[in-house]
């Protein structure tokens, strides 16, 4: 299998992270891809960089609008007087639906869903990247690859259409979901993984049938992100039945876990996609210090074999993952249990 991923993905690393009220290191810091290297090379996966794709493959999930806010939102915010480095708005609204608001403050709150992630000057173009490791990995698979590992970094299932948030900016797995269906794939399954629900990916093809996405995560009573990923949410119009979700409570086990992760897989064989894509986040740890599953690593080898015996053509998308010293080989057991049976 390869691992696509590009070394422009490292230099975004905003610093100015609030949890109640204090500045705390950010977990999602660019140490996770050296971890994630480590594990790939020892695991002896071929690194291979993408090259640029275009602002096209982006503009088919995410709206002009939001990707020029997120280009230029660093540079505009340089420009307020005594400014902070990083963009860090305070005003959030109420309502979206009153137009769209002039001032560069007004605007980073318009589309920010949480204070995880201020933006740098960085960020867009790591993000950009992170998206062509991502539609560069669903190349792999349509030129008929079993499977492929975008090293995706910053992660993107938080990020809805116009809105960034849980240190994601840019939706990676589904701008790779919206590759594959430009390129010929009917019908596309994301199996979103990562302990967090994967409430961007699940607002994007909401009211559609062409992408079913099925979440396992912590329950929203109890975690991020709060306010979606509920058991009743389940897709409305032609999506309805489209999007499933599996919320667990703290302490959930693996075979707990494993018992929810059965069943989706039983509901994406039986919608037959083309392709599957993995939100890949290996958050679900038991030392994880963001989370609360208590997965451990062989319990990863055990899953990903779980997820070969589909025997689909498969993307591995990466998302979360915060036990920096352990994640690179939680994410390598779940390939190599997937190859293990392929
Ligand atoms: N004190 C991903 O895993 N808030 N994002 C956590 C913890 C944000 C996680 C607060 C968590 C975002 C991709
Ligand atoms: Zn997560």
């Amino acid at each position: 299998m390869k691992c696509i991923y590009s070394s422009a993905q490292e230099n975004h690393y905003p610093k100015n992270y609030l949890v109640n009220g204090i500045p705390q290191a950010n977990p999602e810091s660019p140490e996770r891809i050296g971890m994630l290297l480590e594990g790939v090379r020892a695991a002896g996966l071929t690194l291979e960089s993408p090259p640029a794709y275009t602002r096209e493959h982006l503009l088919r999930t995410h709206p002009e609008r939001y990707l020029t806010f997120l280009e230029t939102v660093a540079e505009r915010w340089q420009r307020i007087p005594n400014a902070a480095d990083e963009v860090t708005p305070n005003i959030h609204p109420d309502t979206r639906s009153g137009g769209y608001p002039k001032s560069v403050v007004a605007q980073a709150g318009f589309h920010m869903l949480d204070a995880s992630c201020p933006i740098t000057s960085d960020t867009w173009n790591s993000c950009v990247w992170s998206a062509w490791s991502a539609v560069h990995a669903a190349e792999q698979v349509i030129a008929g690859d079993a499977s492929c590992y975008a090293l995706c970094r910053p992660p993107g299932h938080h990020a809805a259409i116009d809105m960034y948030g849980g240190y994601c900016f840019i939706n990676n797995a589904a701008v790779a979901a919206q590759h594959f269906l430009d390129t010929g794939s009917k019908r596309v399954a994301i199996l979103d993984v990562d302990f967090h629900h994967g409430n961007g990916t699940q607002d994007i093809f909401y009211e559609r049938d062409d992408v079913l996405f099925i979440s396992l995560h912590g329950d929203p009573l109890e975690a991020f992100p709060h306010f979606l990923g509920h058991a009743d949410e389940m897709g409305i119009g032609v999506g309805k039945g489209y999007t499933v979700n599996y919320p667990m409570p703290p302490g959930t086990d693996f075979p707990t876990w494993r018992a929810a992760l059965i069943k989706a897989l039983a509901k994406i064989a039986e919608y037959a996609p083309d392709v599957l894509i993995i939100s890949l986040g290996v958050d679900t740890f038991e030392t994880d210090p963001i989370s609360f599953f208590k997965l451990k690593s062989d319990d990863f080898t055990t899953y990903g074999a779980d997820i070969g015996s589909l025997h689909l053509p498969t993307l591995f998308v990466m998302e979360g993952g915060y036990d920096i010293a352990e994640i690179g080989v939680n994410t390598v057991n779940v390939l190599q249990g997937f190859e293990s049976v392929s």
